[in-house]
């Protein structure tokens, strides 16, 4: 029997290489091993504001996106995660076997409050800024998946949902899948193009944070230009100098290149020279990219959509039925 994946990522603005790179390539490239689930995480897009109208769109343009990387509907499922309410019901049982102090140590709930870690400014957070890695449980044990392809920053994620996959299990009765993470060492983690020491990220508040995917050859030429160099001028794949090591690093993988090579090619050109080629590759390698996304139908989108929540719901059902009688529930 095929093992099944599932992963996901949120529509809470526009998607990135560091999302393409770390997470969709290799999901295409998994997709014929593995029975394979991709959601749209729109119900974790919430727990930032999002704007509904942009919210709506946003979630087309992630599913159109899903297709035209390569995701083939006839080999994966793509849905929706708000289209499918045993996410949510699960993940309330889940709520019910989960500590706080588990949640309140997770890295990316602190980058996400802020450096005040002051008892007011946490009262003031979201719960559902929170409880977050519960519902990522939940999305990934309705369907016992076995791997959960992720970057290295959604790695302390997947370890809740493995404790809780067995809490659960030790409860109640065997009843979950105790999931895997799969984290492929390339594209783990792109930089921001502002700052390398931070991830690139679709909400960091500076557009020269990232080259969106839906960039205009243009912007990917300025947003390559105002990248921000170390100090010095060699190029060297080096720790020493973390903002070219991570244009070296995504140079690299979109030509196949080693990151080492690359850099012995620009030893003596300078930066001028290195970034425009850079710019140049991004545009050529996104390029059949951006033209299939034109290509998709926002109908055939839908479609696809509806077909993927049409499979799932009743795998869904029968977890939810088997884990609510398990707790008592009449
Ligand atoms: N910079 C990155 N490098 C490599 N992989 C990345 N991923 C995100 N950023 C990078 C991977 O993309 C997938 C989907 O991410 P997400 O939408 O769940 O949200 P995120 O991880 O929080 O990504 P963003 O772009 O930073 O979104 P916002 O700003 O909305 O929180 C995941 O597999 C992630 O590892």
């Amino acid at each position: 029997m095929q093992k099944t994946i599932f992963s996901g990522v949120q529509p809470s603005g526009n998607l990135h290489l560091g999302n393409y790179l770390g997470a969709i390539r290799n999901w295409v490239a998994m997709q014929k091993k593995y029975s394979s689930i991709f959601c749209i995480v729109d119900l974790h897009a919430i727990t930032a504001p999002q704007d509904p109208k942009q919210l709506k769109e946003k979630i087309i343009e992630v599913a159109k996106i899903y297709l035209a990387a390569g995701i083939d509907p006839e080999e994966s499922t793509i849905f929706v995660q708000s289209q499918i309410p045993q996410h949510a019901e699960l993940m309330w049982i889940l709520n019910t076997i989960t500590k706080t102090g588990e949640l309140y140590k997770m890295t990316q709930f602190k980058d996400k409050v802020g450096a005040s870690k002051t008892k007011e400014n946490l009262l003031s957070v979201d719960a559902g800024l929170l409880n977050y890695p519960i519902l990522m449980a939940a999305d990934i044990l309705l369907y016992d998946v076995h791997l959960v392809p992720v970057g290295e920053d959604q790695l302390q994620h997947i370890e809740l949902a493995r404790t809780l996959a067995r809490r659960f299990n030790d409860r109640f009765g065997e009843t979950f899948t105790v999931p895997e993470p799969y984290v492929l060492k390339e594209g783990m983690r792109i930089m921001g193009l502002d700052n390398p020491a931070k991830k690139m990220s679709k909400s960091a508040p500076s557009k020269y944070n990232r080259i969106e995917l839906l960039d205009s050859p243009d912007e990917i030429r300025e947003k390559i230009r105002k990248a921000v160099t170390d100090s010095g001028s060699a190029i060297e794949y080096s720790d020493e100098q973390p903002a070219i090591k991570n244009l070296l690093n995504i140079f690299s993988l979109i030509t196949n290149t080693h990151p080492k090579k690359i850099a012995s090619n620009f030893e003596d050109q300078g930066y001028k020279k290195f970034k425009e080629d850079l710019a140049g590759s991004i545009i050529e390698f996104l390029s059949p990219f951006q033209k299939k996304y034109h290509e998709t139908s926002d109908a055939e989108v839908l479609m696809q959509l509806k077909n993927g929540k049409e499979k799932l719901l009743s795998i869904a059902e029968k977890k939810i039925k088997e884990v609510k009688k398990k707790v008592g529930f009449i």
